[in-house]
């Protein structure tokens, strides 16, 4: 990553209040106080739930080997909004659901990422989706971020226009994830597929038990066939909003979701919560063996 962001005005910023984060940059041409606390950190994991996050920054202790017995500070506690947590290099930081809770804590940590000076910070969302033809439980590292129109693309309207820009992850960082994550003793699959990350969880996502419905089931499964047919293996809500910022600012990102159900064989979300929280725990499985491995290479 370079030190500079997709914004001219940044530079003419004397400080810069993280709002949602409650960080304020209070000089932004002397940030030491946030390079000391923040200037290390290589990996952002993203996640939706506060307490999933936390799950994980309790789990990164493990697999980065730090022995700390206390409860992890969420370092957002203040903002009200999200949640932060730091084990040693890594940020664990909660998302909340879809692309435009999503998108303010991502313009916020990648400010955050260039007022540290980090270097090179990989950025992960590690989540829940839909599945589409296969089995619950499946683990799906995003190669393609599709949007809700079945373009490989995300669009924002901005100033009263539509903006679109490309939706691509990092082939690196898929492929690492692919190599030193993935394993086939772990009694699931991962897989690198196709996503969908659509603006709506009913109607966006072709089911048809939401509150409004206007199609048939044959269109519904007409849609998904046509998604199957472009390599999409998953459904969710963010990722082709994180796939072109990312990209967009020169950040390398991966997105590792795992899914909790079938659309072709249904739309309601039936595993139990045990089955849900122990399905939680496969990205963060792959995701941890990829981070010891990155960290342990430089
Ligand atoms: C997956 O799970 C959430 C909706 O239940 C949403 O964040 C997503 O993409």
């Amino acid at each position: 990553m370079s030190n500079r962001l997709a914004n001219p005005h940044l530079d003419t910023m004397a400080s810069d209040f993280l709002y949602h984060l409650d960080i304020n940059v209070a000089n932004t041409q002397d940030t030491s106080d946030i390079q000391q606390k923040f200037g290390d950190v290589r990996v952002v994991c993203t996640g939706g739930t506060a307490s999933r996050m936390r799950e994980l920054a309790l789990y990164m202790r493990k697999v980065l080997g730090v022995s700390d017995p206390s409860d992890p500070v969420d370092l957002c506690e203040r903002g009200h909004r999200y949640a932060m947590y730091k084990v040693g290099p890594v940020l664990c930081v909660s998302h909340g659901v879809g692309s435009s809770t999503f998108s303010v804590v991502l313009h916020e940590l990648l400010k955050l990422v260039k007022y540290a000076r980090c270097q090179n910070p990989i950025f992960l969302r590690i989540g829940t989706c839909g599945g589409l033809g296969v089995p619950p439980g499946t683990v799906v590292v995003t190669k393609d971020a599709f949007n809700g129109l079945l373009r490989n693309e995300h669009q924002i309207a901005i100033l009263g226009k539509l903006v679109v820009r490309p939706a691509q992850f990092s082939e690196d960082v898929i492929k690492n994830i692919m190599e030193y994550g993935a394993d086939p003793n772990d009694g699931f699959q991962t897989i690198s597929a196709n996503t969908m990350g659509t603006d709506c969880f009913y109607e966006g996502q072709g089911r048809t038990d939401g509150a409004i419905c206007e199609y048939t089931e044959k269109d519904k499964m007409d849609f998904l066939q046509k998604c199957h047919d472009l390599g999409i293996r998953n459904i969710e809500m963010e990722a082709s909003m994180f796939a072109s910022v990312t990209k967009k600012v020169g950040v390398k990102a991966g997105d590792v979701c795992v899914t909790v159900v079938n659309r072709l064989e249904g739309d309601q979300v039936t595993v139990t919560m045990d089955q849900k929280h122990e399905f939680e725990q496969r990205p963060f499985l792959v995701v941890g063996r990829y981070i010891k491995k990155l960290l342990s290479q430089n």
